[in-house]
């Protein structure tokens, strides 16, 4: 269970452990369906299935923008911006320049150049009826994340933020890149919303996945808008509650903080606190009524998470060697259960 920088760089990670190779041919020209990667097992007969966050996208100038499908994908691809952690690498912003130019809206959400061939061929798929887990397939086999990406869903199916609007007092709901990316979530801020969860369904094959795993990893993701909103989708919590595979988080909170992004705030508009232990208590026991067998926390970071098997491992994802080693925790963790 994915979201963008933190669920991609986890994803790195655990191909490098299983032993699965992907990424190669970013920028080849004949990528094949067969022996892409994408879903065959690795050396140790292993496949990774990552069910990724939907809740960012975003119809913006005409093209539908994904952004934890794409972090991922570009991330295992080796064409991410690595920097910044979304788009391209070696991008330009020319498109981008034109749009200002023209004074065309949104002016603070930047499509770079290389970045929007991916967002025409996805939104030209889409108009033409593709399903987006149809699309994603299609990106992927020039990418070869060597991960299947699964969308959690096919529907629309994003996060809204209710925010309080300064001048008149009143509260209205924004989407979350202009929450996130234009007000750097600085504004007062009431609550979440999973706009269209309701009405949504699993993408093919997610339920399946989560039902058919040997193990279930919820990677160091934000917890409220990454994670949460995947969670949001009805049948995805079912599945995790009811999977013979044991389940194990990985705390994208060290030492009280997140290790990048505005996860503090997000926690904080939830009434949680910015702790490896909040947010282990949050997910909760599976033996309970949540989520969890287990949850790694970084080295000297404490946590009491009742009936779940808490573990304290270096959690920094410095390079795809430390982050090989947290994914082994993760997976010796799940072993060692009851
Ligand atoms: P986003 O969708 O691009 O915001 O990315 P995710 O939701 O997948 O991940 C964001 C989270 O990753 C943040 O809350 C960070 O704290 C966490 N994160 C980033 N780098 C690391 C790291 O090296 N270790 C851990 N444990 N968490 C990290
Ligand atoms: N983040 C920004 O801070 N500014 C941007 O202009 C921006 C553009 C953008 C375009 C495509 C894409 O896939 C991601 C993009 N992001 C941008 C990142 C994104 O808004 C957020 O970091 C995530 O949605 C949070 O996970
Ligand atoms: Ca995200």
């Amino acid at each position: 269970m994915a979201g963008g920088v933190g669920g991609a760089k986890f994803l790195r990670g655990l191909r490098a452990h299983l032993g699965i190779t992907g990424g190669e041919s970013a920028d080849g020209a004949g990528a094949s369906a067969a022996g892409d990667g994408t879903d065959d097992p690795g050396a140790g007969g292993h496949s990774i299935t990552a069910v990724v966050n939907v809740g960012d996208d975003v119809w913006l100038h005409g093209l539908r923008i994904t952004p934890d499908l794409d972090s991922c994908m570009y991330t295992l691809g080796d064409g991410i911006d690595r920097e910044r952690g979304w788009g391209r690498a070696d991008e330009g912003w020319r498109v981008k320049e034109e749009l200002a130019a023209y004074g065309a809206d949104p002016t603070w959400f930047g499509l770079g150049d290389r970045d929007t061939a991916t967002h025409l061929i996805r939104s030209r798929m889409l108009r033409a009826g593709y399903p987006l887990s149809d699309v994603v397939a299609a990106l992927c086999n020039r990418w070869r994340p060597g991960v299947r990406l699964l969308p959690v869903t096919d529907d629309r199916c994003e996060t809204h933020v209710v925010v309080t609007d300064e001048g008149s007092g009143e509260q209205r709901a924004i989407h979350f890149q202009e929450w996130w990316v234009r007000h750097r979530a600085q504004v007062p801020t009431h609550s979440f919303v999973q706009v269209g969860a309701e009405q949504a369904v699993p993408a093919p094959g997610v339920v399946e996945a989560i039902e058919e795993a040997d193990v279930v990893l919820i990677a160091p993701s934000n917890p409220v808008v990454s994670i949460g909103p995947v969670l949001s989708v009805p049948g995805i919590r079912g599945a995790l509650r009811t999977t013979d595979a044991k389940i194990v988080g990985v705390s994208p909170i060290i030492a009280g903080a997140p290790v990048r992004g505005m996860a503090d705030t997000c926690l904080s508009v939830i009434d949680v606190e910015t702790s490896a232990q909040a947010v282990g208590r949050m997910y909760g026991a599976r033996a309970e009524s949540g989520l969890l067998d287990g949850w790694l926390v970084h080295t000297g970071d404490h946590a009491d998470v009742p009936g779940v098997d808490v573990r304290a491992v270096p959690l920094l994802m410095t390079d795809d060697d430390a982050t090989a080693e947290m994914a082994r925790q993760a997976l010796d963790l799940a072993a060692a259960g009851p």
